[in-house]
C-alpha cells in the first residue's frame, strides 16, 4: 500500500535534500507537490486541504530546528502529519471487567468481515484470550460454514444456529458466558447502507449484545466510496474503529489516510493478505514511516534530538570509526543512550544493525555496573585501557563494588567492540556521509579544521 504516495514523496524530498535553506517559494513548491501526491493517492479532498494547511502553518515562519536540515525538517513535518491523520496512536484494547468482551464486525458485502473475524480471534488468542466466534450471517447459505472452516484453522470454536441473526448473537453471548470464553467476535452479513432493513437488523444485533467494540470492516481497494459508507454505518452503529482489509492490493492508500479524518474513528487493525496471519494492530507511526520509506529512523532522529547533542554524537562517532574511542567516550555514549530509552527498542530501530544483535536481550540494568567500573578508573586508564594490568583491575573492582571478573569482561567486550568497529566494512564512510548530511556543509568544514 501507499506505493504511489511513497514514490512521489521520495522525489520531493530528494529535491529538497541538497538545499541549505528553504525559501518561502521552496516551501510553496513542496506543498504544492505534496498536495498533488496526496490527491493522486486518492486521499479525500477535504483531508488533503487540512493536511496542507497544517503543514503550511508548521513550515512557514517556524523556527527551524538547529539540528535538522531544511529537507529533514519537511520530512519530519510530513511524517508527523501522516501519523496524525492515520490516527495518532495504536488502539489499546481494554477488556470488559465482566467477560466476555464483545466485538461486533459490520461492513459492506465482500469487504472481508468473515476473514477478519477469524483473524481477530487468532489475534486475541495470541493476547492470551479465549475467544468464541459467532456466525450471525444467515443471509448467505455458505457464510456460517465459511466461518467454521476458518475457525477450525485458528482453533477457535464457532457458535451458530439456523434461526435469525439477532437470536444467534444473543445465544452466542450466553454460550460464551456459560463456557467461560472471555472474548466474543460476532461476524455479520454484508449489508449496503442504503438497505434500511439490513441496517436496522445490524442495529438490533448491536443492541442485543451491547458490543464493547464495533468495528467497521472496509476494503481499502474501494477507496473513497468506502469512506463515505463509513459515515452512514457510524450513524447507525456508533463505531469504535475500522478494520482496513486488502491493503496488500491497494497501491494508493487513500482510504487509510482519509478514514480517521472523515469518520473520526481510527484504524484499529489492518489486514494485509489472504493468509490468517496477515493481520496486525494498526500502528500509525510505523505506517507513516513506511510511507516515507525510512523505517523507524525518524523516531530515532526524534529521540536523538532530545537526548544527545548532535555534535557530541558526531565527535564520538568519528573517534569510534578512527579507533580513537576510549572508555570515557564509551561512558558518555552509554549515558546518552540511556536517556534515549530502553536499549533493545533503540537498537531495533537502526537499519544497519544485524538481526542477531537486534534479537539479543539487552537490558538497561546491565549498564549500572559498567558505569561504576568506568567511574573507578583514572583518566589515563580510560583513555588507554591497555595499561590496565592485574593490580589495576583489582583496585577498580574494589572501587566499583564489582568483581575482577566483571572488570575483565567489560575490558574484553570493549576491546571486541573496538575491533568490530574497525572491521565493519563501509562504517567509516557511512558515518562520515550521514554526519555530513545531518549538519550540511558546516560539519565538513569543521572536520577539515580538526585534521
Ligand atoms: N488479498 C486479500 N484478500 C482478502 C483480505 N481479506 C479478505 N480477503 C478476501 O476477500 C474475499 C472476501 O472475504 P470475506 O471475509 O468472505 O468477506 P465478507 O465481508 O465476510 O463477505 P460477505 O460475508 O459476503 O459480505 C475472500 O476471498 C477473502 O479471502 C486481505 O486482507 N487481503
Ligand atoms: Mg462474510
Amino acid at each position: 500500500m501507499f506505493d504511489v504516495l511513497s514514490d512521489r514523496l521520495e522525489g520531493i524530498f530528494t529535491r529538497l535534500r541538497g538545499r541549505g535553506r528553504l525559501s518561502g517559494e521552496d516551501v510553496d513548491e513542496a506543498l504544492r507537490e505534496i498536495r498533488l501526491a496526496l490527491l493522486q493517492a486518492d486521499v479525500n479532498l477535504l483531508v488533503v486541504r487540512d493536511i496542507i494547511s497544517r503543514l503550511r502553518a508548521e513550515l512557514v515562519g517556524s523556527d527551524l530546528s538547529r539540528s535538522l536540515t531544511p529537507g529533514q525538517q519537511v520530512v519530519k513535518a510530513v511524517h508527523d502529519e501522516l501519523v496524525r491523520v492515520l490516527g495518532g496512536t495504536a488502539l489499546k484494547v481494554t477488556y470488559a471487567p465482566r467477560p466476555p468482551t464483545v466485538v461486533l464486525l459490520a461492513g459492506l458485502q465482500g469487504s472481508g468481515k468473515t476473514t477478519a473475524a477469524a483473524k481477530l480471534a487468532r489475534w486475541f488468542k495470541q493476547q492470551g484470550r479465549n475467544p468464541l466466534l459467532v456466525g450471525a450471517d444467515l443471509q448467505r447459505p455458505a457464510a456460517v460454514e465459511q466461518l467454521r472452516v476458518l475457525g477450525a484453522q485458528v482453533r477457535v470454536p464457532v457458535f451458530s444456529e439456523p434461526s435469525d441473526p439477532v437470536t444467534v448473537a444473543k445465544k452466542g453471548l450466553a454460550e460464551a458466558q456459560r463456557v467461560g470464553r472471555d472474548v466474543l467476535v460476532v461476524d455479520t452479513a454484508g449489508r449496503l447502507s442504503i438497505d434500511a432493513e439490513m441496517m436496522e437488523q445490524a442495529r438490533q444485533i448491536s443492541e442485543s449484545v451491547q458490543p464493547h467494540y464495533t468495528f467497521l470492516v472496509i476494503d481499502s481497494m474501494t477507496g473513497q466510496d468506502a469512506v463515505a459508507t463509513a459515515e452512514a454505518f457510524h450513524k447507525t452503529l456508533a463505531l469504535d474503529g475500522v478494520i482496513l482489509t486488502k491493503i496488500d492490493g491497494d497501491a494508493r492508500g487513500g482510504a487509510a489516510l482519509s478514514v480517521k479524518e472523515v469518520v473520526g474513528k481510527p484504524i484499529a487493525f489492518a489486514s494485509t493478505g489472504e493468509k490468517l496471519e496477515d493481520f496486525e494492530l494498526f500502528h500509525p507511526d510505523r505506517m507513516a514511516g513506511r510511507i516515507l520509506g525510512m523505517g523507524d529512523v525518524l523516531t530515532l532522529i526524534d529521540k536523538a534530538e532530545e537526548a544527545v547533542e548532535r555534535e557530541d554524537a558526531e565527535r564520538a562517532m568519528t573517534k569510534l570509526v578512527e579507533g580513537r574511542f576510549g572508555l570515557d567516550d564509551f561512558l558518555a555514549q552509554l549515558q546518552s543512550v540511556k536517556k534515549m530509552g530502553p536499549l533493545s527498542g533503540l537498537i531495533g530501530m537502526l537499519p544497519m544493525v544485524p538481526k542477531e544483535i537486534k534479537n539479543a536481550q539487552i537490558d538497561d540494568s546491565a549498564l549500572t555496573p559498567v558505569e561504576a567500573i568506568i567511574h573507578s578508573m583514572t583518566p589515563e586508564e580510560r583513555a588507554e585501557p591497555s595499561i590496565i594490568n592485574g593490580s589495576r583491575r583489582a583496585r577498580i573492582a574494589a572501587g566499583s563494588g564489582t568483581s575482577v571478573q566483571q572488570v575483565n569482561e567489560l575490558l574484553e567486550r570493549f576491546k571486541q567492540a573496538q575491533a568490530f568497529m574497525r572491521q565493519v566494512p563501509g562504517l567509516a564512510g557511512m558515518t562520515r556521509r550521514s554526519s555530513a548530511k545531518a549538519s550540511g556543509k558546516k560539519a565538513g568544514a569543521k572536520r577539515k579544521k580538526r585534521r
